[in-house]
């Protein structure tokens, strides 16, 4: 794949508290690595990936295939950062939203996680999967599956017990956000009426707007 050869351009957004593993989480799934060293990110960040998502149809069958260049926003969970972190949300189509499995404070912040999300992404009810990381430190682990799972059923978002550190289940939150935020816009290709993404070229390249899923979604 050449650089502007995709059909889909999907940005997804990492947000949580600092040190929960939101830098080294994406560096896992972007290029399969581990790195035990804390640096905390200043800021905001990104890194990119190449995938191919293809749509099932209703009998099951795989439908259309789609090149998608995913461009994955790792923000800085320090509260000092927060105005200028929280400015990107509006432009992010998904959002990983992670805690720490060995941190209950971190669990008790995705509250506030949340409300950051409703007051400033596209719309209130946003793409979202929540996210326990560094399942792999089971004897550290404060956070139960059991209330993890509660909390995300409340919310009605996927929720998925990761390890940067393994690998475990990293590619399943991503896809499953990426197949979250792909239906939701196909619903807008559906809806032409509803429509607001570009079409760039005659290959009708969406760029996939925000404002398009502001549209159509909310
Ligand atoms: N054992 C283990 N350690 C992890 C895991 N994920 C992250 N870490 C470690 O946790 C520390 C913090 O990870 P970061 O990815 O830098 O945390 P962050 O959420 O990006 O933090 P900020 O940039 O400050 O918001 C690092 O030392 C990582 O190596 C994991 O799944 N298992
Ligand atoms: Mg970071």
């Amino acid at each position: 794949m050449t650089d502007g050869d995709y059909d889909y351009l999907i940005k997804l957004l990492a947000l949580g508290d600092s040190g929960v593993g939101k830098t080294t989480f994406l560096y896992r799934y972007t290029d399969n690595k581990f790195n035990p060293k804390f640096i905390t990110t200043v800021g905001i960040d990104f890194r990119e990936k190449r995938v191919v998502y293809s749509t099932n149809s209703s009998n099951g069958t795989t439908g259309k295939t789609f090149k998608v260049h995913l461009q994955l926003w790792d923000t800085a969970g320090q509260e000092r950062f927060r105005s200028l972190t929280t400015a990107f949300f509006r432009d992010a189509m998904g959002f990983l939203l992670m805690f720490d499995l060995t941190s209950q404070q971190s669990f008790l912040n995705v509250r506030n996680w949340m409300s950051q999300l409703q007051a400033n992404a596209y719309c209130e009810n946003p793409d979202i999967v929540l996210i326990g990381n560094k399942a792999d430190l089971a004897d550290q682990r404060e956070v139960q599956e059991k209330q993890a799972k509660e909390l995300a059923d409340k919310y009605g978002i996927p929720y998925f017990e990761t390890s940067a550190a393994t690998g475990a289940a990293v590619d399943k939150a991503v896809v499953t956000l990426l197949d979250l935020v792909m239906k939701r816009m196909e619903q807008c290709v559906e809806r032409p009426d509803k429509v607001d993404a570009h079409h760039t070229d005659n290959t009708s390249k969406l760029s996939a707007a925000p404002t398009a899923e502001k549209k159509c979604a909310c």
